[in-house]
């Protein structure tokens, strides 16, 4: 996949394209990251890419043509003639694991950045394909909200991911929150692993850690819940879950109170 990012701090985003799986993802070729700075495109000595609202106000707004010009350079470089560019914004669709998975699959993104107060509406109409919006808060540029979206995307590359079954294992996945994980030691004086992880029994941990996933969504996202159709076997584990944790609020409570 090529993804290009217009934005008035390339530095930021190459260097957030340079760590972790993703660093390691353009390294091997398998992601290639290209930034194109308007400020590059400027028709004036003062290389400006902004200029004040209409209207009145505060702050500045990015003007239409070195953007419409970092487009079209990075248009002409990746070969994609009309390609438009997705707008990072709080304006946008939020986005969501479902949403990743779809841009994941594209073999070419371009990414617009916007600073101050944002881009001029123009320039949205006609060379925006679409905006997303990362979450529902305020960000003081788009580029971090771009380097979300490039992990994101990133890591579901073919080959990317040591093991093709850790993307199948994320929260979200299947729509559900991931189950807790353990690591070494099994004994600490802050708890021990549960024992069915110690088990060896392959089908017992599979079962537990479907029932944590179905527990977890249940109490900690219910909106996720109630977009799923659970299954039989589903619905008698999460009921399990439940049970237990019925149980052990009760207890919880019985012991806490002094009586
Ligand atoms: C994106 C961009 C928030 C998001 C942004 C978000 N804030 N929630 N700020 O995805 C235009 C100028 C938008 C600053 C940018």
């Amino acid at each position: 996949m090529r993804i290009d990012v217009i934005t008035l701090f390339p530095d930021f985003v190459e260097g957030c394209a340079r760590v972790g799986v993703v660093g390691r993802a353009c390294e091997r070729g398998l992601i290639e990251i290209a930034t194109w700075n308007p400020r590059d495109f400027a028709s004036d000595n003062y290389r400006s890419a902004d200029d004040r609202c209409y209207g009145g106000g505060p702050g500045v707004v990015m003007m239409i043509d070195p953007l419409a010009r970092a487009l079209a350079s990075a248009r002409a470089a990746s070969g994609s003639s009309e390609g438009k560019a997705i707008y990072l914004s709080p304006q946008g669709r939020r986005l969501d694991q479902a949403k990743v998975e779809a841009l994941a699959r594209r073999d070419h993104l371009i990414l617009l950045c916007g600073r101050y107060e944002g881009v001029d509406e123009r320039f949205i109409e006609h060379a925006v394909e679409e905006e997303i919006s990362v979450g529902d808060y305020v960000l003081s540029g788009g580029e971090l909200a771009a380097a979300i979206i490039i992990d994101a995307v990133g890591r579901l590359q073919e080959g990317v991911l040591h093991d093709a079954q850790s993307a199948l294992q994320d929260s979200f996945a299947n729509g559900l929150l991931d189950c807790p994980h353990y690591t070494r030691p099994e004994r600490h004086a802050w708890g021990v692993v549960p024992a069915v992880l110690t088990s060896g029994d392959h089908a017992a941990i599979a079962r537990w850690r479907l029932k944590q996933s179905l527990g977890r969504t249940w109490l900690r996202r219910p909106d996720l819940l109630a977009q799923l159709e659970l299954d039989d076997r589903q619905r008698a584990l999460l009921d399990e879950f439940r049970r237990e944790h019925e149980a052990k609020t009760t207890r919880d409570r019985d012991s806490g109170s002094g009586e």
